[in-house]
């Protein structure tokens, strides 16, 4: 994918003026790449140098969060908060707890963050944030205080008409509870849209736990129909084995595909007659341990621990663990064993070089900012729901959810049809997301 010469020197800006942020610049770089059509049609974006000031986020916050583990020893992280684009909502987006979160990864997520939502038609803008704490083997009263700490600084900068954050790796309800406890404490609001991921009993939405899983998996269904055919049938590859990976699992067994593996950071199983849910949320949700324990009461079941799980083949690939987790390499391992699609679960999971080999064998790439944008939307209806005070069923709640992916799948496949990409999801998510915020931001004036 190259960048028309016209953006050549937004892309050079950005490189130089954002040293040592691969991943900001790759996302970056996916989107420039896509854009050139538009602008060419609505000179208006470009004299107003939307994508310029899209690419330089409003805010971006670092902090130290100090926090003492439980032997009384005194821990220092750093906590993000990146508030990337405002035009069409308050800053939206989860909050990344892993060693490996840089401010890079923080903006290349904003980045893409603020493209997602404009897809989902709610009002949101869009964020990110997190720290590089790492809650494995932490005990509860750990992550308590590490939550306290990063919530006593972040606390000035959120609001539920300002910044609302959620969860994404390593920050769920657990988290999120803590997060809201101390946030309460300090500000002594019970301000429930300041934050979304809640407890069912105290302010959250039915169906927010499953949205970004069940959300991918509708998307597969609905690129998998363009196609003429079905998820009935197929057999689908989930990588990962948290939040996303697990509930698009889910969702895909409840649609007829077989899930044949999934994996974590130790390695990935693999299991032929589809893997068994139950067995894999006792281990990930209920006890927090690796996905090697399946083989334990799964004996037809297979754990390989120095393998890539992209060898394993199948008709869909689900990336649902971290950025880059695909490589050309393992591209093209899926594209010899036939696959037909690739839907994103994760962000940026693919690399650019997988990317653009997928697009050239004929097979169909539904982009993270597409796929996976049913957690941020049902985020938005929890929203929704708190300020009317309200709460809905989850039948009806996730009949919401899949009329959100219905759309953003209609807006890309009919967006790239039109600029002359037809079935190129990543330029049709891409010009329908930098479309929606330019026109708000030029609408807002130069802020
Ligand atoms: P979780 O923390 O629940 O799960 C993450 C999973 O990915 C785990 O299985 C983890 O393995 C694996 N993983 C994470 N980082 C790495 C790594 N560096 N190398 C190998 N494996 C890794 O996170 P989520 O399921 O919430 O998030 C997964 C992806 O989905 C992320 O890209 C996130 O940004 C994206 N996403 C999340 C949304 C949400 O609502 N939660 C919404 C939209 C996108 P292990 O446990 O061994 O670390
Ligand atoms: O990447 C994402 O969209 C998320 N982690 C969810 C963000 C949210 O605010 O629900």
């Amino acid at each position: 994918m190259a960048i028309d010469e016209t953006l050549e020197h937004v892309w050079a800006d950005v490189v130089t003026r954002n040293p040592g942020e691969p991943e900001f610049h790759q996302a970056v770089h996916e989107v420039l790449s896509s854009i050139a059509p538009v602008l060419a049609k609505h000179p208006e974006l470009a004299e107003n140098k939307t994508i310029e000031r899209i690419c330089e986020p409003e805010r971006q916050i670092i902090f130290r969060v100090p926090w003492v583990d439980d032997a009384g020893e005194i821990r220092i992280n750093r906590g993000f908060r990146v508030e990337s684009n405002s035009a069409l909502g308050p800053y939206k987006g989860g909050l990344r707890f892993h060693p490996s979160v840089n401010l890079g990864i923080v903006k290349f997520l904003g980045f893409e963050q603020t493209f997602k939502n404009a897809l989902t038609q709610m009002p949101i803008g869009g964020g990110k944030g997190g720290s590089d704490f790492d809650p494995k083997g932490r005990s509860d009263s750990e992550v308590m205080r590490f939550c306290q700490s990063f919530m006593t600084e972040l606390y000035r900068h959120i609001g539920e008409y300002t910044d609302v954050p959620a969860g994404d790796i390593g920050v769920g309800a657990r988290e999120i509870g803590y997060l809201f406890g101390q946030y309460k404490r300090i500000t002594n609001r019970y301000e429930s849209g300041v934050l979304t991921g809640k407890g069912i009993t105290w302010g959250g939405a039915l169906v927010r736990t499953e949205a970004t899983g069940y959300g991918a998996a509708y998307f597969a269904q609905q690129m998998l129909r363009a196609r003429g055919t079905d998820v009935e049938g197929k057999t689908f590859v989930v990588s990962g084995s948290g939040n996303v990976a697990l509930f698009a699992i889910e969702k895909i067994h409840q649609l007829g595909g077989t899930v044949v593996a999934c994996s974590d950071s130790h390695g990935y199983v693999t299991d032929a007659n589809g893997l068994n849910l139950d067995t894999l949320k006792d281990i990930k949700l209920v006890g927090r341990r690796r996905v090697s324990d399946y083989v334990e009461s799964h004996p037809g079941a297979v754990h390989v621990s120095d393998g890539s799980i992209w060898d394993v083949p199948c008709d869909i690939a689900v990336p649902c663990a971290t950025q880059n987790e695909l490589t050309a390499r393992n591209a093209a391992a899926l594209i010899r064993n036939g696959v037909m699609a690739v839907v994103e679960g994760a962000n940026m999971p693919a690399t650019s070089s997988a990317t653009s080999a997928f697009l050239e064998a004929g097979v169909a790439v539904a982009p993270g900012k597409a796929a996976n944008a049913g957690g941020v939307a049902t985020s938005a209806l929890e929203m929704q729901q708190n300020a009317s005070r309200d709460s809905w069923s989850f039948e009806y709640t996730e009949q919401r959810l899949e009329q959100i992916m219905s759309g953003i799948h209609a807006a890309c496949y009919e967006t790239a049809e039109e600029y002359g990409a037809p079935g190129n999801y990543v330029v049709g998510a891409n010009i329908v997301g930098f479309l929606r915020v330019s026109q708000a931001m030029i609408a807002q004036g130069i802020i």
